[in-house]
């Protein structure tokens, strides 16, 4: 499996790199050029069209996801890994705590 990551260095894209590191994915990183303080490149925006990194593009099946909790819940349920493979409310909603963690906590505070 592997995915290219749309990202840019100053941004919190660094926890979906994070995940990716983690779950030893194949990734490469696009680092995507700002241009007068908006990611407004035509090719980007057919990526996503709220022109926001990052985006993390599926090279198999050519699908692309933005907001940072979908991709992680993404790379985590297809991983295997990092998600509970039970129905259990309680163990869902503890991984669950992990993503919005990182999508919501870190991703907001950490500047690389
Ligand atoms: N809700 C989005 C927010 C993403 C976001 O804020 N991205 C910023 C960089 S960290 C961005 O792309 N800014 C570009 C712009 O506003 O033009 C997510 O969770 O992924």
């Amino acid at each position: 499996m592997s995915y290219v990551l749309y990202s840019y260095p100053d941004c919190a894209s660094h926890v979906v790199r994070m995940v990716l590191e983690e779950i030893g994915a194949e990734y490469r990183d696009e680092i995507v050029q700002l241009s007068a303080g908006s990611f407004s490149d035509k090719d980007f925006l057919r990526l996503n069209p709220r022109g926001m990194v990052p985006v993390l593009a599926d090279v198999s099946t050519g699908a692309t996801l933005s907001e940072t909790g979908a991709i992680l819940s993404f790379l985590a349920e297809q991983s295997g890994r990092l998600s509970p493979d039970s129905s259990d409310a309680m163990a869902r909603a503890l991984y669950l705590q992990r993503i919005y963690f990182l999508s919501n906590t870190l991703h907001a505070d950490a500047q690389i």
